[in-house]
């Protein structure tokens, strides 16, 4: 497998995704974030065809971030940054969800994942900079 271009930072925590991009050969602008409202669903990106290594930890309890049509599950543990990469294939819409009973608000750990082109992984990276989500979400 190619050495990854790209990272995505995923942080659970009760009861929601963080999702970073922190800078790197395939996001050189610098780090930027999604910033989903409350009690929205967050959006994460990964372009097709790119090696992307995601790193995976918690900000409190344990989760784990769970995308059914990839089965793969990777554990979100406190203190702990785990990490998996993989070149997503297919464009379009997944699903995420939490596989670790966490709390009250455990079913709503929820995020919708979107492969799409590289062209268009750039173009919303630069959006999400020029809407001033820069750094890691806070
Ligand atoms: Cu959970």
């Amino acid at each position: 497998m190619p050495a990854p271009v790209n990272v995505v930072a995923v942080v659970g925590s009760q009861w929601q995704w963080a999702v970073n991009y922190p800078e790197g050969p395939g996001n050189p602008e610098g780090a930027v974030h999604e910033a989903a409202a409350d009690g929205a669903v967050p959006v994460l990106y990964l372009p097709q065809g790119e090696t992307v290594r995601f790193e995976v930890r918690s900000a409190d309890v344990l989760h784990s971030l769970y995308v059914p049509s990839f089965l793969y599950k990777m554990d979100a543990v406190p203190g702990v940054t785990k990490k998996f990469e993989f070149v997503p294939q297919v464009v379009g819409e997944y699903e995420g969800r939490c596989a670790e009973l966490c709390g009250t608000g455990h079913s709503e750990m929820r995020m919708v994942i979107k492969i799409v082109t590289p062209e268009e992984y750039r173009r919303h990276l630069a959006q999400l900079k020029a809407q001033g989500q820069t750094g890691a979400k806070p």
